[in-house]
C-alpha cells in the first residue's frame, strides 16, 4: 500500500498540473453541455440531440471522478505545500467542494427515477446553484491565474528540479520579488518534494527550467471560456436567475403582469380557494418550445372536433360557465423537477369525451396548444383516466399565461410534457400521433412510476 501510494506521487508536481489541466477542460465541457441542456433558448433547435447531449453531460461528468480521485491520492502533499497560502487553500477547498457537490448532486440527477422526485428536486437546485455560483468563481480563477501565471516562479504547483530552486533561492532580487515563493521554499514539505524526485532518479542531471508555455494557457481560457460563455452563460443566467430565483408567491407575481385578458376570470369553487392541503409544494420552472402567446376574449376559442358524434366550439364567455371539478395531483417534469399537491380545478376530459361521443375507428386523442406548435397524444384507452383534467384554475387562481392560461391539460399519470400548455382544442383521430418532443427523442408513453398502481387495466400492468 505505501509502496503504491509512492508510486502514485511519483513526479508529484507534474501530475498535479496535469491533473488541472484535465481537470479544467472537463469543466469547460461540463459547462458548455450543461448550460446548453439548461437553455431554453437551445431546447427547440437540438431537439433529439438534446437527449445526446445529456448522455455527454453525464458520461463527462463521471469522468471528472478520475482526476478529483487522483487529487485526493496527492492532496496531503499539496496541503503542505500550501500551508503559507491561505488563498490558495480556500481556492482549492472551494474548487473540490463545487466539483464534489456538482457530482453527487449530478449523480442523483442522473438516476432521478431511483432517487425520486424529492430527491432529484434537491439535486436540481444544489446542481443549478453550484452553476451559478461555482462557474463564476471558476472563471475568475482561470482569468486571474492566467496573469499570475505568467511568471513560472510564483506557481503553487512546482515541477521544475531542486538545482533550479536553490539558484533562485539565492539569488537576492529573485527572492525578494517573490517572497511568498520563498516561504514555501523553506518549509519542510518543499523538502519533502525535493526527496521524492531523488527517489525518481531524474534529478542527477540539473535540468534549467523550460520557459512555461503561457500561451496554451491563456489561448486555452480564451477561447474555450469566452466561446462557451458569451454563446450560453449570459441569456442563459438571466432568464434562470428571473424564473427561477423568485421563490416566493412566483406564480401571484406572475398573474400581476398576465397578457391575458380573459373575460369574466374564472371563480373559484370553495374547495379550490383556499386550496386543498395549503396549495403547490415547489415552483414550476416556466418550459414553452415558442414565445408565450397571450389570448384574449377575441382570439380565445376552445374545440372538440375529430372522429366525434358531435363537434362542438365554446367562446370564452361561454367555456368559464362549464362545471367544474377540483382534484389534487403532483406534476412531474421528466428532467427532474416537480410541484407537489397542485389543486387544479377544470373539467375532466372524460367528460368532453362523452358529450361529444367517440366514433367508431377513433384510436387517439391529439391535443393542440394555442401556440400553433406544440402539440401531444394519448390512446383512447389513456384518455378514460379520469384524473386527466383540462384545467381553468391553479391553487384557486386563474393559470398565468406562462404556466398555460387560461386553459391547460393536466395528466398526473405522466410526465408534464403531455400536458399540453395554451390548450385550445382536442382531435379525435384514427391513429396515433408523435407529440411535439416525442417527435424528438422522448417516449411516446410517459407513464409515471406509480402509475401501474393507481390505473392497473389502462397502464397494462
Ligand atoms: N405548449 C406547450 N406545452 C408544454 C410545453 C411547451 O413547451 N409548450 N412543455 C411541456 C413540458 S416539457 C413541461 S415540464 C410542462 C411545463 O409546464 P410549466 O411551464 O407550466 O412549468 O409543460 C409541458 N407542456
Ligand atoms: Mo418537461
Amino acid at each position: 500500500m505505501k509502496q503504491w501510494l509512492k508510486m502514485m506521487r511519483k513526479g508529484y508536481g507534474k501530475k498535479l498540473v496535469s491533473i488541472h489541466a484535465w481537470n479544467a477542460w472537463i469543466v469547460v465541457i461540463l459547462a458548455i453541455t450543461g448550460l446548453i441542456l439548461i437553455g431554453g433558448f437551445w431546447r427547440e433547435t437540438l431537439g433529439i440531440g438534446r437527449v445526446w447531449l445529456k448522455w455527454l453531460h453525464i458520461a463527462v461528468g463521471i469522468a471528472m471522478l478520475l482526476p478529483v480521485v487522483y487529487y485526493l491520492f496527492l492532496a496531503s502533499k499539496h496541503w503542505k505545500q500550501l500551508r503559507n497560502k491561505p488563498w490558495q487553500k480556500a481556492n482549492t477547498i472551494i474548487v473540490l467542494a463545487l466539483l464534489i457537490g456538482w457530482l453527487l448532486s449530478g449523480i442523483v440527477l442522473w438516476q432521478f427515477k431511483l432517487a425520486g422526485p424529492r430527491w432529484s428536486n434537491a439535486a436540481l437546485l444544489i446542481h443549478d446553484l453550484l452553476t451559478w455560483v461555482g462557474l463564476p468563481y471558476i472563471i475568475y480563477h482561470s482569468i486571474t491565474r492566467t496573469r499570475w501565471l505568467k511568471d513560472p516562479a510564483r506557481r503553487t504547483i512546482q515541477t521544475n528540479e531542486p538545482s533550479t530552486q536553490k539558484i533562485s533561492v539565492n539569488n537576492p532580487a529573485d527572492s525578494n520579488a517573490n517572497k511568498e515563493e520563498l516561504d514555501t521554499r523553506n518549509t519542510p514539505a518543499a523538502t519533502s518534494i525535493l526527496d521524492a524526485d531523488k527517489d525518481s532518479g531524474r534529478n542527477n542531471v540539473p535540468n534549467m527550467e523550460k520557459p512555461q508555455p503561457v500561451y496554451t494557457r491563456r489561448a486555452f481560457i480564451r477561447s474555450a471560456v469566452g466561446i462557451g460563455l458569451a454563446v450560453t452563460l449570459g441569456p442563459t443566467f438571466v432568464s434562470w436567475v428571473g424564473k427561477n430565483l423568485k421563490f416566493d408567491n412566483s406564480i401571484d407575481s406572475m398573474l400581476e403582469t398576465d397578457p391575458n385578458r380573459m373575460v369574466p376570470l374564472p371563480q373559484p369553487l370553495s374547495s379550490s380557494s383556499p386550496p386543498i392541503g395549503g396549495g403547490a409544494e415547489g415552483h414550476f420552472r416556466v418550459y414553452t418550445v415558442t414565445p408565450i402567446p397571450s389570448f384574449s376574449n377575441a382570439n380565445w376559442s376552445f374545440r372538440v372536433d375529430g372522429l366525434v358524434e358531435r363537434a362542438q366550439i365554446w367562446n370564452w364567455e361561454q367555456f368559464v360557465k362549464l362545471a367544474r371539478t377540483v382534484q389534487v395531483s403532483d406534476f412531474h417534469c421528466v428532467t427532474g423537477w416537480s410541484v407537489y399537491k397542485n389543486t387544479w380545478e377544470g373539467i375532466p376530459l372524460k367528460h368532453f369525451l362523452e358529450n361529444a361521443g367517440i366514433k367508431p375507428g377513433a384510436h387517439s386523442v391529439k391535443f393542440y396548444s394555442g401556440d400553433g406548435v406544440y402539440t401531444d397524444a394519448i390512446t383512447l384507452e389513456q384518455a378514460q383516466m379520469d384524473d386527466i383534467m383540462i384545467a381553468v384554475m391553479h391553487d384557486g387562481k386563474p393559470i398565468p399565461a406562462d404556466l398555460g392560461g387560461p386553459v391547460r391539460l393536466v395528466i398526473p399519470q405522466m410526465y408534464a410534457y403531455k400536458s399540453v400548455k395554451w390548450l385550445n382544442r382536442i382531435e379525435v383521430i384514427d391513429s396515433e400521433h408523435i407529440g411535439y418532443w416525442e417527435e424528438r427523442g422522448y417516449d411516446k408513453d410517459a407513464w409515471l412510476s406509480g402509475a401501474s398502481q393507481r390505473f392497473p387495466n389502462i397502464t397494462g400492468s
